[in-house]
């Protein structure tokens, strides 16, 4: 039995915006929470001891990271090089060149052969010692269709049958390395992939275009153990024989990730029987308010009312709230950044609803048939501003509304109105 912590898309040095700058370190905080988290995970694997860590790519936002946060990822890795821990860090797509092949910022681990540290970058198995025995581990990077294709075989295909030449190619590629595996040592497959039938989100977005989608079935097979992924920021069990599972990240790289719980995994994998277990994370909390204050009569209290209620201490925290632009000499800013002092770090963001566009009166709504004098009585009724006026206008639409329908009108006939477009029930109060 081989104990595993499996741990995923570490994403260090992203989310700055929502960090500020410690003045005792010079150090963005979310820096520092980011290595916190992976410091964390780290802890773990020497407390135990684990056997093996395994990393499921992603370790920055992109292939060239600063040597600031190369250092500190690296910081943190080298405790398992010194403890003696064996560790694999697979490539994820953040980690590839955007051109070329190989875990740019990676492929360092390799190049300075770090004892204990394999660095992921192709499909390949990789038997590795470790102090209760011989584990398998194949590795499945992130794959870009020029990875498995060439330009003149995707020339001139769909979307879909690239996709589709792709996927058979990964078949017979994997169908190839798993031949070679021995059956009796215990197996795992760490992939970084985007599945079929998982859960997205942000990393959808972030990597789109530019890989392909997995079906989990060509991965799930009987010769596998545990299938520890990489890519999804969301923690997610696939499946559960062979027991698949994203961990997903380790800190909340943006609001996307507000609710999701963090952490990683603790495996126990032995030929033929794995159990594993997640385990949470304690990260900073992220704390998203939004309010629509374009009803109220006091905006500023319904805001001050929501971000006292608001479990926002420590946190980072966007308040952002609907206002009509002749609310805004109601709103004192200030006060809104008092009241949010306690958080780690806020945004405001108002968002100004013009007028025009102002929900209608309920009666006036879509879904209800009025007559337009009804309607413009509604709407006269509601309109303080246009009260000296409503007499005149009720009495000027009367006479048109009755040219209408006299059918062979003097003003308007029957003719003129087929050719102006049908006005849609909202538009009908402006053209009146
Ligand atoms: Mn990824």
């Amino acid at each position: 039995m081989v104990s595993i912590l499996h741990l995923s898309d570490i994403h260090m040095g992203s989310g700055f915006c929502h960090g500020r700058l410690n003045p005792e370190t010079g150090l963005n905080t979310r820096l520092e929470d980011f290595v916190a988290s992976l410091s964390r995970c780290i802890d773990r694997a020497i407390a135990e001891p684990a056997d093996l860590v395994l990393f499921g790519g992603d370790a920055f936002p992109d292939a060239t990271p600063p040597p600031l946060v190369q250092q500190a990822f690296a910081g943190q890795f080298r405790r398992l090089a010194d403890a003696g821990i064996p560790t694999v860090l697979l490539v994820g797509n953040h980690d590839q060149h955007a051109q070329g092949q190989g875990g740019a910022s990676l492929s360092i681990y390799r190049t300075l052969g770090v004892p204990g540290v394999i660095v992921g970058d192709r499909l390949e198995t990789h038997v590795i010692a470790t102090a209760r025995g011989n584990v398998q581990v194949m590795t499945l990077p992130w794959l870009t269709p020029s990875t498995l294709l060439t330009r003149p075989e995707m020339e001139g295909l769909s979307m879909a049958a690239v996709n589709q030449r792709l996927i058979d190619r990964l078949r017979v590629a994997l169908e190839g390395e798993v031949r070679q595996l021995d059956p009796d040592l215990p197996t795992v497959l760490l992939a970084h992939v985007m599945t079929d039938t998982a859960n997205f989100g942000a990393e959808r977005f972030l990597a789109v275009g530019k890989g392909f989608t997995v079906p989990l079935a060509l991965l799930t097979r009987p010769c596998f153990d545990y299938i520890a992924l990489g890519h999804v920021h969301r923690h997610q069990i696939l499946c559960h024989q062979p027991l698949t599972v994203y961990p997903g990240s380790i800190e909340r790289v943006d609001f996307s990730e507000v609710d999701e719980e963090k952490g990683y995994m603790w495996a126990t994998v032995e030929r033929g029987h794995t159990e594993a277990t997640f385990c949470p994370l304690p990260v900073r909390p992220f704390q998203s308010l939004s309010l629509d204050v374009t009803a109220e009569a006091d905006p500023q209290g319904r805001l001050l009312r929501a971000i006292a209620q608001a479990p926002i201490q420590d946190a980072v925290v966007r308040l952002t709230y609907r206002v009509y632009p002749g609310q805004l000499d109601q709103i004192e800013t200030t006060a809104l950044f008092d009241a949010l002092a306690a958080a780690h770090t806020y945004t405001i963001q108002p968002q100004l609803v013009s007028p025009v566009s102002r929900p209608r009166l309920p009666e006036l709504g879509q879904g209800n048939t009025l007559s337009p004098i009804t309607a413009l009585q509604a709407y006269l009724a509601n309109r303080e501003d246009l009260a000296d006026l409503a007499e005149d206008m009720m009495a000027a639409a009367q006479v048109l509304l009755a040219d209408v329908s006299a059918g062979e009108g003097d003003v308007f006939s029957t003719e003129t109105m087929e050719t102006l477009p049908e006005p849609e029930p909202s538009q009908q109060l402006r053209l009146l």
